[in-house]
């Protein structure tokens, strides 16, 4: 595919600094394709070499050493959740992030709620849609799909299901954004991918990566980069 495959570590708050040297001297010691993107988050990432590696900064926060820090996760369930960023406030953010140098992960999903209700594409849609109008340059944004039921619940979506919403999203993509961009711009799964079920999901045609949260301070984390087919 022409799309490279692409792993974000979400790592959050979660471990202790010594957790993460462990898990940065595991990353620096593995053999991880040159052709993925690691990303872990906090600032102990600054320790991850910068081999195959790219680093990523705070969830929407402010950001120091911004050269080290490339990329973002804006639009994470728990800020829309819990701070209440509306998908609006989340597309002002991503459109700044990007003028400011910065890459982004934006994620989008829907509760267990609408996806009962049969309303996963709309949702999905309206969030990527509030995103398109703000933006005209997709080059340095990654849609993180994100289902809120599967966000460190242990539920992960089945590979059919994170396929069926990742084709959709191509698909809006193409009619309502553009064919090219639908065609590069990466849309990775999030929501509890863990070494044992990454290698199905990454098999799916329109899943070009992940962000991982509870697996990337482990050493499962280097099979999940190693998973792109
Ligand atoms: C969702 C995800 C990573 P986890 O937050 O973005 O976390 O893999 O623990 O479900």
């Amino acid at each position: 595919a022409s799309r490279k495959f692409f792993v974000g570590g979400n790592w959050k708050c979660n471990g202790t600094g010594e957790d993460v040297k462990k898990i940065v001297t595991v990353l620096n010691q593995a053999e991880v394709p040159s052709e993925d993107v690691v990303a872990g988050q906090g600032a102990a990432a600054a320790g991850l070499r910068r081999r195959s590696a790219e680093l990523l900064g705070a969830q929407g926060r402010r950001l120091h050493r911004r050269d080290q820090v490339p990329w973002v996760i804006l639009g994470h369930s728990e800020r829309r959740a819990l701070l209440g960023e509306s998908s609006d406030f989340v597309a002002d953010k991503v459109a700044y992030a990007l003028t400011q140098g910065l890459k982004v992960i934006a994620c989008i999903g829907e509760t267990l709620e609408q996806r009962e209700a049969g309303t996963t594409m709309d949702v999905v849609a309206a969030q990527t849609k509030a995103i398109a109008e703000k933006i005209s340059d997709w080059t340095n944004i990654v849609l993180a799909y994100e289902p809120v039921w599967a966000i460190g619940t242990g539920k992960v979506a089945t590979p059919a299901q994170a396929q069926e919403v990742h084709d959709g999203l191509r698909k809006w993509l193409h009619s309502n954004v553009s064919p090219a961009v639908a065609e590069l711009t990466r849309i990775i799964y999030g929501g509890s991918v863990n070494g044992a079920n990454c290698k199905e999901l990454a098999a799916q045609p329109d899943v070009d990566g992940f962000l991982v949260g509870g697996a990337s301070l482990k050493p499962e984390f280097v099979d999940i980069i190693k998973s792109a087919t």
